[in-house]
């Protein structure tokens, strides 16, 4: 295994080597782009990538162009995980064979959004985790179907209003929490699961998990968070403050679950702790997609979802604390 890359701060990182390049067709402000340059200039050992359909396929390779400098594929919008593994299978195989075409050490990766990941995706990815292979999915988290519009997944955030699940005078919304997924791939025993987020205050807490990752032996499931200005309907030159106060407001806390799989152990650890935890309201009040939950009607419904934030960051507090 190589030695990490050693990363001295943002401006020796951000004139280092380059390995997704610009030119890409992604929105003004999208954090789609912030989030894989980061992940993959992390390190310096090769890739094997595989991207399912999406935002980031769609505008990083649009024929005969390519944003990627490393080894990459497109492959269904369901078979990321799927295609990824098989890869890293045939590798291991051709590599015990002695009939390796590449005898260096190679990372895998896979990408996609919450539309491929949470839902259409979930049965690949979840068969690849148990399965135990050696690769890193990374989903894009933008808390919908954006490519095709702003539907709603089963990562949209309560009272959100998406094409599918519009706010009006009778409905606030999305009616459903996010799923958890951050810790159903925990229960599934990777060996490394995190949840990141783009910004300035964050990108060296991305790329040490980045870096992790990229050390572990086994199945690695990473939740990157991705306002879309797009879909989210804020500023596109506001991506990385609304990253901020989404994290500062604990809508999306930044952690990491380790698991030993020896003695069967898990160890959470919050690695960013809000010096002052906002409230859910200072988030949704720079988004579009939530203005109607300021009504009177719905303030229940903000309320709702502020308990729900502040049960969840109570629970990975006691769980830190109980070294679990
Ligand atoms: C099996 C299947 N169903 C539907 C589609 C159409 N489709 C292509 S991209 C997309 C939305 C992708 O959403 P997501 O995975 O969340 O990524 P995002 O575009 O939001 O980054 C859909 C529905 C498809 N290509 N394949
Ligand atoms: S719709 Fe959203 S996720 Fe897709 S490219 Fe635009 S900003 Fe990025």
């Amino acid at each position: 295994m190589g030695e990490a890359k050693q990363i001295k701060n943002l401006k020796d990182f951000s004139t280092s080597i380059e390995r997704f390049q610009g030119g890409h067709r992604l929105c003004p402000g999208c954090s789609h782009g912030v989030i894989v340059r980061e992940f993959i200039n992390a390190t310096d050992e090769e890739l094997c990538v595989s991207n399912a359909t999406g935002c980031l396929e769609v505008c990083s390779t649009i024929y005969p162009f390519t944003s990627w400098n490393v080894s990459w594929v497109h492959v269904g919008f369901e078979n990321a995980a799927a295609a990824i593994s098989g890869v890293e299978a045939m590798h291991k195989s051709l590599k015990n064979q002695g009939k390796s075409y590449n005898d260096k050490e190679i990372k895998f990766l896979a990408f996609g959004g919450d539309g491929g990941t949470y839902d259409i995706g979930f049965q690949s990815l979840s068969g690849a985790a148990e399965r135990g292979h050696r690769f890193i999915y990374v989903c894009v988290d933008n808390e919908g179907y954006m490519n095709t519009g702003g539907q709603r997944s089963s990562s949209t955030p309560i009272g959100s209003s998406t094409t599918t699940s519009p706010a009006g005078k009778v409905s606030y919304g999305e009616k459903k929490h996010k799923k958890d997924l951050v810790a159903i791939m925990a229960a599934h025993r990777c060996e490394f699961v995190a949840q990141i987020a783009p910004g300035h205050k964050f990108w060296k807490d991305l790329v040490a998990k980045a870096q992790k990752a990229y050390a572990a032996n086994g199945p690695v499931f990473i939740n990157a968070m991705s306002p879309c200005p797009t879909e989210w309907k804020f500023d596109p030159a506001l991506s990385m403050q609304v990253s901020e106060i989404m994290v500062d407001s604990c809508v999306c806390p930044l952690y990491q679950i380790e698991h030993n799989d020896e003695d069967f152990g898990y160890k959470l650890t919050i690695t960013y702790e809000p010096k002052n935890k906002l409230p859910v309201k200072e988030y949704i009040a720079l988004q579009g997609r939530f203005k109607h939950l300021f009504k009177p009607e719905n303030a229940h419904i903000l309320e709702r979802w502020q308990k729900n934030i502040d049960a969840a960051w109570d629970y990975l507090r006691r769980r830190q604390d109980a070294g679990v």
